[in-house]
């Protein structure tokens, strides 16, 4: 029997929990890197996009399924600053889909009391994806609920290139003294001032790199691998991953 949980507001979803999660100690702040998604498509023998579209849709059931357990922060890295190497095609796809996305979508993570954020240089995005993303981004701007954090052109040395930039402008007018730099100071520079840090980063595809993801924000997450590609990624895995999450000790460098 599906089991409904008190702070699901939706009517319509239900999900069905089996390896026994403990519902007190869901992770705050989940950051997902969703991989593999070319090579999906590669072993179908369909083109590299086709598994960029299949991989947005599991983006929405993930992001369903987040909200049902009560998670905080989803943040997704949806496209990294080293991934406009990539052919134009795939690129200008690529910026097409948060507007399918939101034009399906929004709707739903309205009703869901779902909020929409980015982390990244979004200002250098072709002006129909900003457009999108700015309107989900101010008609969530009041939810409460699960904060849905997409990466686009993000990158975490730059991000923390540009914190020291701000804090050195800070020192040089006189409204910072050197001492007063410490590392409270520093994350409020960053991009996801504000934001919890993350407590557990699940990266698909087999791939066991940080690829440039939040680099200071995962000093103390902990860190979950899957071979599975990112179109094959379900709510079971993300259970398990939160699962095993759960069952690790976190020890933050303690005894
Ligand atoms: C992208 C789908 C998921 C797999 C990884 C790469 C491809 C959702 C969005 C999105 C972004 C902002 C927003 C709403 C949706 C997205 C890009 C790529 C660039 F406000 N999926 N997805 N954006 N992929």
């Amino acid at each position: 029997m599906p089991i409904k949980f008190p702070f699901t507001k939706s009517k319509k979803e239900s999900i069905q929990p089996t390896l026994g999660l403990d519902y007190k100690q869901i992770p705050k702040h989940v950051a997902i890197i969703m991989d593999g998604n070319g090579r999906w498509a590669k072993n179908r023998g369909m083109p590299r996009i086709a598994g960029h579209k299949e991989g947005m849709s599991v983006v929405k059931k993930i992001v369903r399924y987040a909200s049902d357990l009560g998670v905080s922060v989803l943040t997704l890295y949806a496209f990294s600053t080293e991934n406009w190497k990539r052919p134009k095609n795939e690129v200008d796809f690529l910026m097409k889909l948060p507007v399918d996305f939101l034009s399906t979508y929004l709707p739903e993570l309205i009703e869901k009391n779902v909020r929409v954020q980015t982390i990244g240089e979004t200002s250098i995005l072709p002006a129909h994806t900003q457009k999108a993303i700015s309107e989900a981004v101010e008609r969530t701007s009041n939810n409460t609920g699960l904060i849905l954090n997409f990466a686009l052109n993000y990158g975490s040395r730059y991000e923390m290139v540009d914190a020291v930039k701000e804090i050195a402008g800070k020192v040089k007018e006189g409204k910072l003294l050197p001492e007063d730099i410490n590392e409270e100071m520093f994350t409020s520079h960053l991009y996801t001032s504000g934001l919890l840090e993350p407590d557990l980063l699940i990266r698909t595809s087999g791939e066991q790199r940080l690829s440039n993801f939040l680099l200071w924000q995962l000093a103390y997450a902990e860190f979950w691998f899957t071979e599975v590609y990112w179109p094959d990624f379900d709510e079971a895995l993300f259970e398990k991953a939160l699962y095993d999450y759960q069952n690790r000790k976190r020890r933050y460098g303690g005894i």
